[in-house]
């Protein structure tokens, strides 16, 4: 049987998690944010134009270095004229996030783009594919409080051109292994505290997969067999808002995406991540649905 296809108008009868529960999501800290607690408020602020003037978490990829340009060929950017999540390029018409990324349903005026072949931002480079959606999938048990089942798919109003700059990330053949090395891009904050410092060029950071068991004791009961931790236990080192849905690459698969953590690189709690290889069948069956 096909999942059913949730539209981002979902969201309307749906009011922002009330801020503070541990699981704090990593989407643009000028689209989710702490102080302001029901739909209407944040749609209002973004309807007149006002996301910067939305007041902001810490984040960013902390402690990360900048990417050599293009060499994450599958990197995407959700865009609504500024960066607000990452996503991953699956294959030529499919990209993959996270669902507290899901905020197209926010400015009907002015509808979410994928920019694809981007390095910065703020200067086109001649490689960048822009990209209207045709479809966006959320996970059908994706819980907005627990953050479980925090994914979603989005198809590309038409296929990209795959070249050197714009090229998919396969998906994981088995499930990643603590140890393993892993690296993660992205746009988001790189200033900490109460700053903000949104860089125009594309940052990584390289972070292994941690033990289960360190995931679990930083976050008791929290963390569900669709998560997995990434980072380093002594902080300094990692993603955060703004990096939301950007992939945890290891060994050449697509391994994570960013969806939650406790502030930002923080000593004891370190990066939450999708699980991707636990929804390889619904992938494939959302794909399958929506040829
Ligand atoms: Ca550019």
């Amino acid at each position: 049987m096909p999942h059913p296809k949730f539209s981002c108008t979902f969201l309307i009868t749906n009011p922002l998690p009330a801020f503070p529960f541990v699981q704090v999501p990593r989407a643009s800290p000028g689209v989710f944010t702490r102080q302001t607690d029901t739909m209407i408020q944040l749609a209002l602020l973004l309807l007149v134009g006002a996301a910067a003037a939305v007041p902001h978490e810490n984040g960013k990829i902390v402690g990360g270095y900048e990417c050599e340009p293009h060499s994450k060929p599958w990197m995407a950017s959700l865009n609504y004229g500024y960066h607000f999540c990452g996503g991953v390029l699956i294959n030529e018409q499919w990209v993959l996030s996270v669902a507290n990324c899901c905020f197209c349903f926010y400015n009907p005026i002015f509808p979410m783009q994928i920019i694809l072949g981007d390095h910065n931002l703020r200067v086109f480079e001649g490689t960048e594919q822009l990209m209207k959606t045709q479809n966006i999938v959320w996970h059908p048990s994706y819980n907005y409080q627990t953050l479980d089942y925090d994914i979603m798919l989005i198809k590309l109003f038409h296929p990209v051109e795959i070249n050197q700059y714009v090229k998919p990330l396969p998906l994981p053949a088995n499930c990643p292994i603590a140890g393993t090395p892993c690296s993660v891009a992205g746009w988001g904050n790189t200033a900490s505290g109460d700053q903000v410092n949104l860089p125009t060029h594309l940052q990584c950071l390289d972070v292994p997969i941690l033990e289960d068991e360190k995931c679990h004791n930083a976050y008791p009961g929290l963390v569900t067999p669709r998560m997995v931790c990434a980072g380093y236990m002594d902080g300094g080192r990692d993603v955060c808002n703004g990096d939301a849905g950007s992939g945890l690459e290891c060994l050449g698969e697509l391994h994570g995406l960013v969806s939650w953590g406790r502030g930002c690189a923080l000593p004891g709690y370190p990066g939450v991540y999708v699980k991707v290889c636990e929804y390889l069948p619904w992938i494939d069956e959302t794909l399958r649905a929506n040829m």
